[in-house]
């Protein structure tokens, strides 16, 4: 079968609810992918930063292979081997005294929010229904319909009404508007580090550690959203330690499960996390010894292959092999370790298609922004290659 059948299938009997370029993959390894004509491509989106080990990693592969073939699903009715070592590797690297596990990222999102209002109320003492949350202009945090009704962008939450209350909007990076927004209502701050969507933001020097201290004047949760940028994307374990800071609860998923399986998880002092007692809050799911046995072979390759460094590292090289690209419709290369933004000044979505082409799989955000993500694996030479095949495209394109 060629490429136009499978899509053709697709887009009959499947939702429009993406429009993917139309490369159909069958099989990938490391940072590469074959797609059903046998063509081969380097992946720079990492599936959004699921994939930081790169595809089918031979020792997790051989952890989810085994715990496939001794027990897979118990529910939390029942306890399982797996999940404790889950919780003990999360704490050992993370240094947080607690985790809670769920599935999705936007399921682990929730469960901060759940966590930070009960918080709200049990031990900051914030009258009954009245807490808030403050998140940031441009963010992504996932796709529920709570999440949504705090969403800045109007096409996801057009027809998504009616909307959660309690969420109240700052400016991202404006530390003024911050200050001012925080009631004694305020449960918690939320945000990312680095807003991923909104296209590779960084906030301005300075402003998360301030916000840190302002959130603890107040006794206000200062909560990150890690999803994208945790576990080594940004060149560190955590993207807030670029500002020397710790937030009082992490949300971590994507990579946690290797690319294997998905797995999220909210990191939090015991505190926090002590404000859920038995049945207040659960998934099928959530901490099932497969999710368990790839979270915990992730986080050992994570250590073991020096990923975090690799990616500061790498992605030093590959900014400064993106500098040296001269084209007109570059305005600005930005991000930290291997989460790149290639900003232009005109749409980036013929750049991402013209590279696919070429054999280089990357996605535009917000336009006109060239998102580049490679698993944290790739190497100078893979770097090399993929700068080569842009320079070509922005000479050719536009
Ligand atoms: C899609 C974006 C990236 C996230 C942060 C929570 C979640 C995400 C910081 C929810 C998910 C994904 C979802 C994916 C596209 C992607 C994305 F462009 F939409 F914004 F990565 F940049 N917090 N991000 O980035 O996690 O529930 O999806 O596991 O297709 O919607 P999830």
């Amino acid at each position: 079968m060629k490429t136009q059948h499978y899509i053709a299938l697709e887009e009959k009997y499947g939702a429009h609810n993406y429009h993917p370029l139309d490369v159909v993959i069958k099989k990938a390894k490391g940072v590469w992918v074959y797609d059903v004509e046998g063509r081969k491509h380097l992946d720079c989106l990492s599936a959004y930063s699921a994939l930081n080990h790169g595809h089918c990693h031979p020792k997790i592969q051989k952890a989810v292979a085994a715990q496939t073939k001794r027990v897979t699903l118990t529910s939390r009715a029942f306890r399982n081997d797996q999940l404790p070592f889950l919780y003990k590797a999360l704490h050992d690297l993370t240094g947080y005294e607690m985790s809670l596990p769920m599935n999705s990222g936007a399921e682990a999102v929730e469960t901060a929010i759940k966590a930070a209002r009960k918080w709200g109320y049990k031990v900051k003492g914030i009258p009954k229904n009245q807490g808030e949350i403050i998140c940031c202009s441009g963010n992504f945090h996932g796709r529920t319909t709570t999440i949504v009704s705090f969403s800045t962008e109007d096409q996801y939450r057009d027809g998504f009404g009616p909307f959660t209350p309690g969420f109240r909007i700052v400016n991202y990076g404006d530390i003024e508007d911050l200050r001012h927004s925080i009631t004694p209502n305020t449960a918690a701050f939320l945000f990312e580090p680095i807003q991923g969507e909104a296209g590779i933001v960084v906030p301005p020097d300075g402003y998360l550690h301030e916000a840190a201290r302002i959130c603890k004047e107040n006794n206000v949760l200062f909560i990150a959203d890690e999803i994208q940028t945790g576990l080594g994307r940004t060149g560190k374990l955590f993207a807030f330690e670029y500002e020397n800071i710790r937030p009082d609860a992490v949300i971590i998923g994507k990579a946690l499960g290797g690319g294997f399986y998905p797995i999220s998880a909210v990191l939090a002092s015991k505190e926090i996390l002590s404000v859920f007692n038995p049945g207040d809050h659960g998934s099928t799911f959530g901490g099932n010894p497969l999710a368990c046995a790839a979270a915990i072979s992730s986080l050992k390759v994570l250590v073991q292959e020096k990923l975090i460094k690799r990616s500061f590292d790498s992605g030093k090289y590959f900014v400064r092999k993106l500098g040296a690209i001269k084209s007109p419709h570059i305005k600005q290369i930005r991000g930290r370790g291997l989460l790149i933004g290639v900003v232009l000044d005109v749409k980036a979505r013929p750049y991402c298609e013209a590279l696919a082409k070429k054999g280089l799989l990357c996605k535009e955000t917000h336009e006109n922004v060239i998102r580049l993500a490679p698993p944290l694996i790739i190497t100078r030479k893979e770097i090399d290659w993929a700068c080569k095949k842009i320079a070509e495209v922005m000479k050719k394109v536009g």
